[in-house]
């Protein structure tokens, strides 16, 4: 198809729309705080949602608050293609992560809208709810509900840390609709994501051609301990859950050095009560985030860390319970897409190599549904889940174009 090779889309507008839903949900340091389920994320979904609209896609949206902007195909009873990612973000998350997959996959149909192009099979502008897990755990949950990894009974139950629940909250805002979850079905999954990481940027590539997922175990830990008076209680009388969490964050970080390469693990969120600044933690509640792209590893180090938490709770006579609040098994990406997005990425003449995502995506989940492959562009210092995450224009545009090329191909352009 000559009349594409040198297609490109429209990369300072997808620069200024990326800046203006931005202004949506601000961080105090120049990233976003937009959370899932909250106002911001609200006012997010309506300015997608015009944007759609403007762009001549019908919308539809499930009861998970899931969005797609369809743009027809000539063969409606074709499959469509879907593309996307996530719009919600960190509380101090950057402006890119996910939202450059959404807008992203925006400004191929505006571009293809522009090039007057028809495809044969439709295509779906998509944007996933509570990707990141950080308001709502687990992440990826609702498009672990549209692939029947979670119940929506069990999604709708989630609470966050003052005790609301996700069905609550996805109704207060609005956007849950009435569109049964999962009851779509797809040709293809691509999702543009930036790498959130530092190897494309250290190895000079601009594309990374997914080829597999690392999988991830979040195990939440509770230590019961004793509240006591930090000033009056003799060491040696001392039940102390703050300190058994201190313990096996450390143990934690040695699991995962003694599995390099291809292990990570830390501890990101801890609740200490009572949080006083002069009481013994008596309960201390807090999630371990452990992956590998190594299946025999990643079990192997949920193991380790479970022993190590007991051992420790033991030593200093807590209780401890341990609960999975987070699980995926490592990915393997459809490869016939896979050459798909190789391919587009050499024929529009950028450096790429294939990769192994560190982070979870929903494109990890509807890999369990349909073919799905990733694209992934560089960001500065690898740096993510921080305000100050940055790509580059160029960055922006050429996984974008590649994203283009992808989706034409495998929605079929009509002659
Ligand atoms: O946790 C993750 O990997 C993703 O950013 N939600
Ligand atoms: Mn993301
Ligand atoms: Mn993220």
């Amino acid at each position: 198809m000559a009349v594409l090779a040198n297609q490109r889309i429209n990369a300072q507008r997808l620069w200024d729309t990326l800046g203006e839903m931005a202004l949506i949900g601000p961080g105090v340091a120049g990233g976003c705080n937009r959370q899932t389920l909250t106002d911001a994320d609200s006012a997010g979904r309506h300015l997608f949602a015009r944007w759609c609209k403007d762009a001549g896609m019908s919308m539809g949206v499930d009861t998970m608050g899931n969005m797609f902007a369809t743009r027809a195909g000539t063969d409606p009873s074709a499959l469509p293609v879907y593309m996307g990612s996530h719009l919600d973000t960190q509380p101090t998350g950057g402006r890119y992560d996910g939202v450059l997959g959404v807008l992203g996959a925006l400004e191929v149909v505006r571009t293809i809208n522009d090039l007057g192009l028809r495809t044969r099979r439709p295509i779906v502008v998509t944007n996933w709810t509570n990707e990141e897990g950080a308001r709502f755990a687990p992440a990826m949950l609702a498009s672990g509900v549209f692939a029947g990894i979670h119940t929506q009974d069990y999604a709708y139950g989630r609470t966050d840390l003052e005790g609301k629940t996700f069905g609550e909250e996805l109704a207060r805002i609005g956007w849950m609709g009435d569109e049964v979850v999962g009851a779509r079905k797809m040709h293809a999954m691509l999702e543009l994501h930036i790498e959130q990481g530092p190897i494309l940027e250290a190895e000079g590539k601009t594309i990374g051609v997914v080829t597999h997922g690392q999988g991830l175990w979040w195990l939440e830990i509770t230590l019961a301990g004793k509240d006591a008076h930090t000033g009056s209680t003799p060491m040696n009388m001392r039940v102390n859950a703050g300190l058994g969490m201190a313990r096996i964050t450390e143990r934690v970080h040695q699991i995962a050095m003694a599995h390099q390469p291809n292990a990570v693990g830390a501890v990101g969120q801890v609740k200490v009560f009572p949080n006083s600044r002069n009481v013994i933690p008596g309960k201390v509640i807090f999630t371990v985030d452990i992956r590998s792209p190594e299946q025999g590893k990643l079990d192997l180090m949920r193991g380790e860390v479970e022993r190590a938490a007991h051992a420790v709770a033991a030593e200093l006579g807590l209780g401890c319970s341990i609960e999975p609040v987070g699980h995926f098994d490592p990915v393997t990406f459809d490869p016939d897409l896979v050459k798909v997005v190789r391919g587009a990425a050499e024929r529009l003449g950028h450096a790429h190599m294939d990769i192994v995502s560190g982070a979870g995506h929903d494109a990890c989940w509807t890999n369990r549904v349909a073919p799905t492959v990733m694209i992934m562009c560089p960001c500065v210092g690898g740096l993510s889940h921080n305000e100050a995450e940055e790509i580059s224009p160029e960055w922006a545009a050429a996984g974008t174009d590649v994203l283009l090329h992808a989706v034409l191909e495998v929605a079929e352009v009509v002659e």
